[in-house]
């Protein structure tokens, strides 16, 4: 049977300002499902997950200026900026598209002549309040006025009038279509937010859109087709890196990778993928996603992060902080999809000093010492009934809860709850540590009697028949100390190949440690400094 493909996009970034805990967030997320994906399935399914970097626009343009830069230069310097982010947090991008290479421009101008072929684009002219930080034109309704100024009542960006002659996208002939594919499908997820755009639908019928802008205003961007006179609307050109990523226009790659299994987005672009991206696609004779996770923002102590207010969370700073896989940890730990989180780092201590160095790490430490475990080994699995006899009840439904572990987990992070899949394994490295504190091993080490030899081999059995499973099923979320593990519980060179069911089925033997003496993480010590956005 060929193996489940999967492909996974995040959002392309501007360039116009350095990275932050955000755009780390929604590349983790889709890292994570990644990573799960290649364990439960083994590495040799093909995968794609695309990201990149969205350079054109009337915002690069400006912001370039603003910067006495060239612009190509402004988005060379910023764009490796986001591609040393995923190095450093270790992001299993194999797709990173920007939008100034040629692959992708000679992408958006097939995608806009098959448009204008099929009558879906014309020549008008469009007038407007046009917000240039949103890239977007809004109606009356989306604004409000704030210090006797016109902002858009999302974003809280100013806007502008604008009125020009340019191309339209015939949006209004997709209406029927995407509200049958939001009702039928429900592809948004979590499903409140399919809710706020089939709500979008409901407020009336969708406008055409305009695709173009005089090149007199915009400059930097991918000229239409045969009008020199024209630059391609920047949300259309970014869209098209998901296609460009799965080879378009070539449509055997593309049949290969598309449809998108998931789309990861932030909810602030939450219309232009669940409204705009599938007519653009449905125009293109293409499927839309099968999902769109949409997740909710990061705050830093109940308010938006902003520049202005100093409390911007630097994933840089914070990974040479508290290392790459601290970070990651916390943040999927805390962040959950349905609503906004709140960034903390004396919080983000907390967790890692109680949970990665302590319940983990510690455990590990106490099971693995010469003095506790002489033979330097996992010992064989027990039969249930001499388990329960040795270290009774208690054992033997922890046994029981470790075995079921892996199922429990594949079903949160099948349904993206990776929160969940975190404190699932938590609990059960919790239990361990409590049977472990009840029957002191390192007492019945220096025992003679033959019972508390079974007793102890027993113990480290289900100790670090734990901990292995507990490693296997974090990978995805802290590869790094993972790794670190696996390799110090024997299981290194076995993982390479193996699908999570393969690797979980490894206990009919003892199974050797290996020699290394290992930390799984530091525990953090001086947090006096920490404090949200310093
Ligand atoms: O919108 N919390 O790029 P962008 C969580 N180029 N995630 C956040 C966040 C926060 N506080 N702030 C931003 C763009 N994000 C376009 C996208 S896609 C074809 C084009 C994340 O640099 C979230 O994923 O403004 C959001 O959607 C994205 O960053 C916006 O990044």
């Amino acid at each position: 049977m060929a193996l489940p493909r999967l492909t996974l996009t995040v959002p392309i970034f501007y360039v116009n300002a350095a990275p932050h805990v955000g755009h780390l967030y929604s590349a983790l997320v889709s890292d994570v499902l990644h990573r799960w994906h290649r364990l439960k399935y083994g590495p040799s399914c093909a995968t794609l997950l695309v990201g990149g970097t969205d350079e054109h626009g009337l915002k690069i343009q400006q912001s370039a200026a603003a910067h006495h830069k060239d612009v190509r230069l402004f988005c060379d310097e910023n764009s490796l900026k986001f591609r040393q982010l995923f190095k450093l947090a270790n992001i299993s991008c194999n797709s990173f598209v920007r939008t100034t290479e040629e692959r992708h421009e000679t992408a958006v101008r097939h995608a806009w002549t098959t448009l204008q072929n099929g009558g879906l684009i014309y020549k008008g002219s469009y007038a407007g309040w046009y917000s240039t930080a949103d890239e977007t034109f809004l109606s009356p309704s989306q604004l409000k006025t704030v210090d006797d100024v016109l902002v858009s009542a999302e974003s809280g960006h100013k806007v502008e009038w604008m009125e020009e002659e340019n191309y339209l996208f015939r949006l209004s002939d997709f209406h029927e279509r995407i509200k049958r594919w939001l009702v039928e499908r429900t592809p948004v997820k979590p499903g409140l937010f399919n809710q706020i755009a089939l709500n979008w639908l409901e407020e009336g019928p969708l406008s055409d859109l305009s695709v173009s802008r005089s090149s007199q205003r915009l400059k930097w961007g991918i000229q239409v087709p045969n009008d020199s006179k024209q630059i391609i609307y920047v949300w259309l050109d970014a869209l098209m890196t998901y296609l460009t990523a799965c080879g378009y226009p070539d449509m055997d790659r593309v049949n290969q990778f598309w449809p998108a299994n998931v789309q990861i987005i932030g909810k602030d672009i939450l219309k232009f993928h669940a409204v705009y991206w599938p007519a653009f696609l449905m125009g293109l004779g293409l499927e839309p996603p099968r999902e769109i996770l949409c997740h909710s923002h990061w705050l830093v102590n109940h308010q938006k992060m902003s520049k202005s207010l100093g409390n911007v969370v630097d994933p840089f700073d914070r990974m040479e902080r508290f290392t790459s896989d601290g970070f990651r940890y916390f943040l999927m730990r805390e962040g959950v999809p349905h609503s906004d989180s709140n960034y903390s780092d004396e919080k983000l201590v907390t967790y890692l000093n109680a949970e990665l160095a302590n319940t983990f790490g510690n455990l590990l430490g106490r099971c693995t010492s010469k003095a506790v475990n002489a033979a330097q080994t996992i010992p064989v699995r027990p039969a249930p009934s001499d388990l329960s006899r040795t270290i009774g009840e208690e054992g033997l439904e922890l046994l029981y809860n470790i075995d079921s572990l892996p199922a429990t987990v594949e079903e949160y992070y099948d349904d993206y709850s990776v929160y969940k899949a975190i404190t699932a394994v938590m609990d059960v490295l919790r239990q361990t540590n409590v049977l472990v504190q009840n029957l002191a091993p390192w007492t019945l080490a220096k025992s003679k009697a033959e019972a508390d030899k079974e007793k102890l081999q027993h113990v480290l059995f289900v100790a670090l028949y734990a901990l292995k499973v507990s490693g296997l099923l974090l990978s995805p979320v802290i590869p790094d100390i993972c790794g670190v593990l696996l390799s110090k519980l024997g299981a290194s060179g076995k993982t390479d190949g193996r699908t999570l069911d393969e690797l979980l089925s490894d206990h009919a033997n003892e199974i050797s440690l290996d020699d290394a003496k290992v930390t799984l993480f530091e525990r953090i010590i001086d947090n006096s400094e920490a404090s949200a956005g310093a």
